[in-house]
């Protein structure tokens, strides 16, 4: 088999984890979160391409963009709870993708129990902290072996 390469997709004000509320989302950031990825990666030997944007549009052309991947593992943000768009991204191009959140979403707000995504995914990893990114990558892993 071709060495596989996942792409890890963060949404809007993730960029701000390891800054702001710590209590909710952890000390960690973005860039803890990449190496972490990258040490799983190396050991599933595969490649991990990581990208976030506050902006929805972009994360739809990076979808779009990845329709040769192996699969992808989507934090979406408060677009998780809004996005017919990005839905419509991942379901075009048909490449499987774990939904993770950091935060246990149905220990939250109402508003965060729906998403828009979570049907149509391979996965859902909720409220295991930034060790979910981990997760979500040996999922995809196992699933295409
Ligand atoms: O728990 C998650 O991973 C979320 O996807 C995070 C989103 C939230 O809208 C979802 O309901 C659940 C928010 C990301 C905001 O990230 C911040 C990080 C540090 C400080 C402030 C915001």
């Amino acid at each position: 088999m071709t060495r596989p390469t996942f792409a890890v997709l963060n949404g809007p004000n993730l960029n701000l984890l390891g800054i702001r509320e710590p209590d909710l989302y952890g000390a960690e950031g973005l860039s803890d979160i990449q190496q972490r990825c990258e040490k799983v990666a190396a050991e599933l030997d595969a490649d991990v391409e990581f990208f976030q944007s506050n902006d929805e549009g972009a994360l739809v052309d990076e979808i779009q963009a990845r329709r040769d991947n192996a699969g992808i593992v989507l934090n979406a943000g408060a677009y998780t709870h809004t996005s017919v768009a990005i839905r419509d991204a991942l379901a075009a191009v048909q490449v499987p993708f774990v939904e993770v959140h950091i935060s246990n979403v149905f220990a939250r707000e109402d508003f965060r129990h729906r998403s828009y995504l979570s049907d149509i995914a391979a996965g859902v990893i909720v409220g295991c902290g930034v060790d979910g990114y981990e997760l979500a990558l040996r999922r995809l892993a196992s699933l295409i072996s």
